[in-house]
């Protein structure tokens, strides 16, 4: 998501005021009766204030996209990421701002042209004092969109035209190593869980269909609201984007979790998502004897059994895909 640069406070003061000042100077120079001069350069100098402020205000409005038209997915990324109801109240309070300081604008252009002339600066000195009170007072409004650019500078495009295959397991099971494999896309991958922290996305084509394959954040069998940010990110992925879920269990258990833990998380998705699931033994080149697996399941051949760092078994997958309907 695009956020233009949010300016600090200071920032839009010394901006709007030094305009004002150059604005006032060309009335200065210009030929206005000399009588009159003192008035005219004043009100010049709230009007230009005023304007540049409201400008850089409603720049940032403008061009901040509007989380309620965003597809659903973008919509609970960005709450998972910095919350949605924070950003709003953030950007209504630039709306506010902007408000205010377009009646300071008439108020004072006003009082101005009603003083006298020897008076005019004082007006423009209170107009001016008003303006950077306003605009401090949205200062950790500003702070925070500052923040959202920040946060939401890598939220990932989705193509929402091609089959999603969206990779869960636990973590450090190698769901980014399976994603190398698959495309051309290089996420982290590490001995540890947790290494994915957010969403990585990688593309390939097949028979002229587009293919989207999205890695997540680990996921440890515990209720969703125990989940921590980092895992919330993978279910929104689960929840808006899979056409299919490509559930990846360590059977080698090397990991550092048991295969009753993995099938809990398993049975929980297969529960709460309904959306197809193609389960992936991974770290077979680590197993000696899959006989023990075989308590997992009495169908072990509607198991893929695959090697990811050794790539193979992959292209069980792809064939497995290419039945695939996008749904959406
Ligand atoms: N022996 C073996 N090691 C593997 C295999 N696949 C992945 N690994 C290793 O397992 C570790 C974790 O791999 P990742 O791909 O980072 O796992 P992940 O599921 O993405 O982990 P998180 O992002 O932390 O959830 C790395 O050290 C990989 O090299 C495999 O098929 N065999
Ligand atoms: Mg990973």
């Amino acid at each position: 998501m695009f956020i233009p640069t949010v300016p600090t406070p200071d920032e839009i003061l010394d901006k709007s005021f030094s305009r004002a000042k150059k604005a006032a100077n060309k009335v200065r120079t210009s030929k206005i009766p000399r009588h009159l001069k003192a008035k005219k350069t004043e009100e010049a100098r709230i009007k230009t204030a005023c304007q540049v402020t409201k400008d850089t205000l409603n720049n940032l409005l403008d061009k901040t996209p509007q989380v309620e038209s965003m597809h659903m997915f973008y919509q609970d990324y960005i709450d998972v990421m910095v919350g949605v109801d924070q950003l709003k109240k953030s950007l209504g309070a630039l709306n506010w701002a902007v408000g205010v300081i377009s009646k300071f604008e008439n108020e004072y252009v006003f009082k101005v042209r009603r003083s006298r002339p020897e008076n005019a600066a004082n007006v423009r000195k209170a107009a001016f004092g008003r303006i950077s009170s306003v605009v401090r007072q949205i200062e950790d409004e500003l702070d925070f969109l500052n923040y959202v650019k920040g946060k939401l500078r890598n939220m990932p495009t989705i193509d929402f035209e091609a089959t999603t295959v969206v990779i869960a397991g636990f973590p450090n099971v190698g769901k980014s190593t399976l994603l190398r494999q698959i495309t051309p896309a290089e996420p982290k991958v590490a001995d540890y869980p947790f290494t994915t922290h957010g969403i990585q996305i990688g593309h390939f084509e097949k028979k002229w269909k587009k293919y989207q394959i999205i890695d997540t954040p680990g996921l440890l069998d515990r209720p969703v609201r125990d989940m921590n940010n980092i895992e919330l990110r993978a279910m929104v992925a689960l929840e808006h984007l899979a056409d299919v879920i490509l559930y990846i269990f360590d059977a080698s258990e090397t990991s550092g979790y048991p295969l009753d833990a993995q099938m809990r998380l398993y049975d929980e998705i297969e529960h709460v998502f309904d959306t197809p699931i193609i389960s992936v033994f991974n770290k077979m080149d680590l197993v000696e004897n899959n006989k023990y697996l075989e308590k997992y399941n009495s169908k072990l051949d509607e198991y893929l059994m695959i090697s990811a760092s050794k790539g193979s078994g992959v292209e069980l997958i792809i064939k497995k895909l290419e039945v695939i309907k996008n749904h959406k």
